[in-house]
């Protein structure tokens, strides 16, 4: 296995070639520009010091806070690597960065990725509150899809709000893709329905089904999903194959009890961190790998269709220590 496929995997999504995927890792950098300079500069200075004292651990503590990595996270994090440094008696503050590294790379990896990348067609669910980027999610990965040599099809589940049906349509020509709509108002199962019906007639490789976000507060929003999951499974028994759960980075920690509450409700199997390009906290990354126990899969990194990168653990915090801006 070439250390390309270690990376990505070999899953139907994975980048095609070795400059693509080093385009990725450049889009993830960039992306992550804002949270280098703010929050993890200041940690990456920290380690400047030439002892390591308790307010190193406090003021590391504190920014990893600010930068979204969440409380429980943050805290879990610095104890972590205090233990390593008691224990092998480190006292180079450039060595326990390196341990913190090591320690913030396990968070984001201990998730496995599982995604059957056998069934066709593959049934990708994607779930979230409104305005987190669900739709321009569906474009990105139908454009990703479609390169590949992939047949897509679209489902316009979101029938709730105006012009939502429009949006993934106006998307779905730009990208060159089908889409199965019934226009505002109609019942989302039935749209749902007719793709998967479509969706097999036709041989697709890759159906995926955009839906309504109505806050996760509302139980019905998770009845809806659930009802949705069953229509899929009347004719697909193990579908949805992949159910991703689209969190908006710039949303913060209350980004992270959305994902909680998905989470719990919807069989949720991966996460997109949508705006990357936006927020100073990329730490957000860290709080919902842990808090939630979901790998995140992938980053928005801007508003285009070919703004995505599949998340790689590595090179996000190598991403956010890295010296050059
Ligand atoms: N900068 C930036 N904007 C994004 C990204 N993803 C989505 N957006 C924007 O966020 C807004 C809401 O996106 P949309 O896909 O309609 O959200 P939905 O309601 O969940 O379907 C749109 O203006 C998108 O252009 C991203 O990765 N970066
Ligand atoms: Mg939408």
């Amino acid at each position: 296995m070439s250390l390309l496929q270690r990376l990505f995997g070999q899953g139907r999504d994975a980048p095609r070639d070795e400059q693509e995927a080093q385009s990725e890792a450049t889009q993830l950098k960039d992306a992550t520009a804002r949270t280098r300079k703010s929050f993890f500069g200041q940690i990456t200075a920290l380690f400047g010091a030439s002892q390591i004292t308790d307010d190193l651990w406090d003021d590391l503590e504190a920014l990893l806070v600010q930068a979204d990595v969440g409380v429980e996270t943050s805290l879990y994090l610095v104890n972590r690597v205090k233990d390593r440094v008691r224990r092998n008696n480190v006292k180079e503050p450039a060595e326990v960065r390196d341990m913190l590294r090591a320690e913030m790379v396990r968070v984001l990896t201990e998730q496995q990725i599982l995604v059957n990348t056998q069934s066709k067609p593959h049934v990708v669910l994607v779930v979230g509150v409104n305005g987190a980027g669900k739709t321009t999610l569906i474009a990105k990965l139908a454009h990703r899809y479609h390169t590949r040599g992939q047949k897509v099809l679209l489902a316009a589940g979101d029938t709730f709000r105006a012009a939502a049906t429009e949006q993934l349509e106006t998307w779905a020509s730009r990208v060159g893709v089908r889409v199965i709509s019934r226009g505002q108002g109609a019942d989302p199962g039935a749209v749902v329905y007719d793709a998967v019906e479509q969706a097999t007639t036709e041989e697709c490789d890759v159906l995926i089904v955009d839906t309504a976000g109505r806050l996760h507060a509302k139980i019905n929003l998770m009845q809806e999903l659930t009802k949705l999951r069953n229509i899929i499974r009347r004719k697909i028994p193990d579908a949805p194959h992949e159910v991703i759960l689209v969190i908006d980075a710039t949303t913060g920690q209350n980004g992270v009890l959305q994902a909680k509450a998905f989470a719990a409700a919807a069989d949720v199997t991966a996460v997109a961190i949508t705006k990357m390009d936006g927020t100073a906290k990329g730490g957000i990354a860290f709080a919902i790998a842990q808090d939630i126990q979901r790998p995140v899969r992938y980053v928005g990194t801007g508003e285009k269709m070919t703004d995505l990168a599949m998340f790689d653990a590595t090179t996000f915090v190598d991403s956010l220590f890295a010296r050059e801006a």
